[in-house]
C-alpha cells in the first residue's frame, strides 16, 4: 500500500511541480519532510507572501505549488483577487483543511466551517478531498490551475492521513539555533547554545507571576502556560497566528498593569509588523518574551529562519525597543523578569531555547470563556 503522503509527492512530480512553497500545519507534519526531500522548496513565513513568490517564479518559467494550512487562505484572499485573479496568474494550493474533520481546536471551526462558502462566493475554484481515495483529484487541481491560469485550492481533510501518518523525520533532525560567535560579522550580537526548552522557560516564568497580564502565543505555548500556571489574567491565544504582540500592545495602552507577551519566533516572522508598530508607540509597560526555539514547535518543529540568520534581538532594537537582552538559562530569566518590574520602557527578552514540546493537553476552556474570564479579571 502506498502511503497518502507518498501519493501526494507522486502526483506533484507527475504534474511537473518544480517549486513547493510551504508553511506548516500540524496535520501535514509527515508530508512536509517528504516534500522537502523531493522538491525545490521555499519555506514561507507568511502564506500571503507565497503568492508573490510563486507568481514571480511562474512569470520566470517555473511551475510552483503552495502547501499550507487552510487558515492561511484567510490572509491570502486580497492577494488572490488583486494578483492571481486580476492578472491571470495560476497557483495550485494544497490546503490542510482545519475546522472541518475531528477538530480539537475550537477556534479553527468558525473559519473552517465557512471556508467552502467563502471560496464559492469569491469565485475561487476549490476541490474537497475528504477521503484518501479522492487524492487523485489533486492532479485535476494542479492541471486546472495551470490550464486556466487561476488559483485552485485543494481542501485536504486531515482524515486522509489517518491510515498512514508514519513519521518520515528523524528525531535527530530537530533544528537547533546556530551558535554565533562574538566578533562574527553578522549578526552583531553573539548567540550561545540554548539550555532550556520552551516548557522549562514557561515553568520558570509561572513561579514569577504576580499581577501582570500575560498574553500567550497560540499552540503549545498557551497549553504549557495553562498547565503550569493557569490564572484569569492569562490570555491564551488559540488562533490568529502572529497577533500575540498586537493583542498585548492593545491591552497595555489601556491598563496600568505590566503586560507580558509570550511570543514565538514563527509568530514574529509571520507578523513582524507588530514589533514595528509597538516600537513606534513605545508603550512603557510592555515586555515581550520572545521564546525562540528556532522552529514551528507546535506543528512538528520545522525550522524557522531564526535558526540561521534572522536575529530577533537585533530586529527589536531596530524597531526601537529600549531594553533588550538575550538569555539562555533559566536563572537569567528570573533576573530579567525581576528587572522588568523595575524598568521603565519597552522591553524584549530574546529567550534562546532548545526545540521540543511537553506532552500538553488542549486547554479545557472555550475561546469565549477565556475572553470573558480575562476581561472580567482585568476590570477588577
Ligand atoms: C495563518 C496560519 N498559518 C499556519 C498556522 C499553523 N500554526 C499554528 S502554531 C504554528 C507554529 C508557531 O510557531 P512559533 O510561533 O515559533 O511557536 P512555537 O510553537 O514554536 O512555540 C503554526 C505554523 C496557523 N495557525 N495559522
Amino acid at each position: 500500500m502506498i502511503h497518502a503522503e507518498h501519493l501526494v509527492i507522486r502526483i506533484m512530480k507527475q504534474n511537473k511541480i518544480d517549486l513547493a512553497a510551504t508553511l506548516p500545519c500540524d496535520r501535514i507534519k509527515n508530508l512536509l519532510p517528504l516534500i522537502q526531500n523531493a522538491f525545490n522548496t521555499m519555506e514561507l513565513t507568511r502564506e500571503e507572501d507565497g503568492l508573490g513568490i510563486c507568481a514571480g517564479a511562474w512569470l520566470a518559467g517555473a511551475r510552483p505549488m503552495m502547501i499550507i494550512q487552510s487558515t492561511g487562505l484567510g490572509n491570502m484572499i486580497g492577494a488572490l483577487f488583486s494578483l492571481n485573479i486580476a492578472s491571470a496568474v495560476p497557483i495550485p494550493i494544497f490546503a490542510s483543511f482545519r475546522g472541518f474533520y475531528r477538530e480539537g481546536i475550537e477556534s479553527q471551526i468558525p473559519f473552517g466551517q465557512h471556508l467552502p462558502a467563502i471560496l464559492e462566493a469569491c469565485g475561487i475554484q476549490y476541490t474537497l478531498i475528504d477521503e484518501a481515495e479522492k487524492l487523485g483529484l489533486l492532479s485535476d487541481v494542479i492541471q486546472d490551475a495551470y490550464n486556466h491560469c487561476r488559483p485552485h485550492v485543494a481542501l485536504v481533510s486531515p482524515k486522509i492521513w489517518e491510515a498512514s501518518s508514519p513519521s518520515f523525520r528523524q528525531e535527530n533532525q530537530l533544528p537547533v539555533i546556530q551558535s554565533r560567535p562574538a566578533g562574527s560579522n553578522w549578526p552583531l550580537i553573539p548567540i550561545g547554545r540554548p539550555e532550556m526548552t520552551r516548557y522549562e522557560a514557561i515553568k520558570q516564568l509561572g513561579t514569577l507571576l504576580d499581577n501582570q497580564v500575560v498574553v500567550a502565543n497560540l499552540g503549545v505555548p498557551s497549553k504549557e502556560l495553562f498547565a503550569v500556571s493557569d490564572r484569569p489574567l492569562n490570555y491564551y491565544m488559540l488562533g490568529s497566528m502572529g497577533l500575540v504582540s498586537s493583542i498585548g500592545f492593545g491591552i497595555s495602552r489601556f491598563t496600568d498593569r505590566k503586560v507580558m507577551v509570550l511570543e514565538g519566533d514563527g509568530s514574529i516572522l509571520m507578523n513582524p509588523n507588530a514589533l514595528i508598530t509597538i516600537g513606534h508607540y513605545q508603550p512603557r509597560n510592555l515586555m515581550i518574551l520572545a521564546l525562540d526555539n528556532a522552529c514551528y514547535g507546535s506543528t512538528g518543529s520545522q525550522k524557522t529562519y531564526t535558526c540561521e540568520r534572522m536575529d530577533i534581538e537585533c530586529f527589536a532594537k531596530s524597531c526601537g525597543f529600549e531594553n533588550t537582552a538575550r538569555i539562555h538559562e533559566a536563572l537569567e530569566l528570573k533576573d530579567r523578569v525581576h528587572d522588568f518590574e523595575k524598568l521603565e520602557g519597552l522591553s524584549l527578552i530574546h529567550v534562546v531555547l532548545k526545540p521540543g514540546n511537553s506532552s500538553s493537553f488542549n486547554i479545557p476552556l472555550s475561546p469565549k470563556e477565556i475572553t470573558k474570564r480575562f476581561k472580567a479579571s482585568l476590570e477588577k
